[in-house]
């Protein structure tokens, strides 16, 4: 089992999460109301449900995300995305007893989110949109960077490295600065290698292998590979058939230390989590 060398104990808002254990974050995506729906109430009715069925099953953190971040998909504005995640959170903190992760690169969702119960920042921009860091340190919750070149519009365009696992590591540690430069302690923080982000098969395999290397920064490690095209590409699968290859990733991911899985199988992968945690504490 990998040794710890943070103190464990994280606080998010009103809730506190042990990172002693591994933890599942259940992903839960907020898209438009449209016309012909069931009335004003039911996106957030669902994701409600939706959410209380992850927790039921196991999930500690649920990530609410307003914004596709595939790529082509359709520029959302800040009161828009605001719109979609603003009810979601606070229905959340409400009902259920989970710690909430906004994921959001937007300032104005960072700061009414955080007022509404929210108790994780999960950019994948890193904090770099303008006005982000400040949004994010003004909330006094911990944050999730991640790796990622360019944007989710042209971040698969050829990407490049000389020394992957060392151009990941340098980006996570320079973002970590800065959060540190606007007041948020790097006790506050979480790393995550960004798989799926500006890397190619090989290199999200590779990094993937040698993702231990980014214990070096001391800080808990988040891994999101879920149903993603690292699994599809490697097994020659659709999305619908990827869960047993992003099974073998999160109990890979656990035994290299990682201490949060992002995934959309939450019952699935707590049973792994489980099954892990059951051998390690053995005699
Ligand atoms: C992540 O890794 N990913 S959104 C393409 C897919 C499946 C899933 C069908 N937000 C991460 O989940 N936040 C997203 O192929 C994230 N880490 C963190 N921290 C993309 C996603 C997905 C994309």
């Amino acid at each position: 089992m990998t040794s710890v060398l943070y103190p464990t104990r994280l606080p998010c808002g009103s809730r506190v999460l042990d990172l002693a254990h591994t933890h599942v974050m259940g992903i839960l995506n907020i898209t438009p109301d449209s016309f012909s729906d069931g009335g004003r109430f039911s996106q957030r009715d669902a994701a409600l449900r939706h959410a209380e069925a992850m927790v039921a099953a196991g999930a500690t953190l649920i990530d609410v995300g307003g914004e596709s971040t595939r790529p082509g998909a359709r520029v959302v504005t800040p009161l828009e995305e605001l719109e979609r995640v603003a009810p979601v959170v606070e229905a959340l903190n409400r009902e259920l007893d989970v710690v909430i992760s906004v994921d959001t690169s937007t300032p104005a969702v960072i700061r009414e989110t955080a007022r509404l119960g929210a108790g994780l920042i999960n950019d994948v921009r890193s904090l770099r949109r303008e006005g982000a860091l400040e949004a994010a340190a003004a909330t006094g919750l911990p944050v999730c960077l991640m790796h990622m070149l360019g944007e989710p519009g042209d971040m698969q365009d050829n990407p490049h490295y000389d020394d992957l696992v060392g151009e990941v590591g340098a980006f996570l540690l320079q973002r970590m600065e800065q959060c540190e430069s606007v007041g948020i302690p790097r006790e506050r923080i979480i790393l995550d290698p960004g798989f799926g982000f500006a890397k190619n098969l090989q290199h999200n395999l590779s990094l993937f292998k040698h993702m231990e290397a980014l214990h070096v920064f001391g800080r808990p490690l988040l891994v999101g590979v879920s149903r993603k095209s690292m699994v599809g590409l490697a097994l020659g699968r659709p999305v619908s058939e990827r869960l047993s290859g992003g099974l073998a990733l999160a109990a890979m991911a656990m035994l290299k230390g990682a201490r949060i899985l992002r995934v959309h199988d939450v019952a699935e992968t707590v049973d792994v989590v489980r099954m892990i945690a059951a051998v390690e504490s053995a005699e």
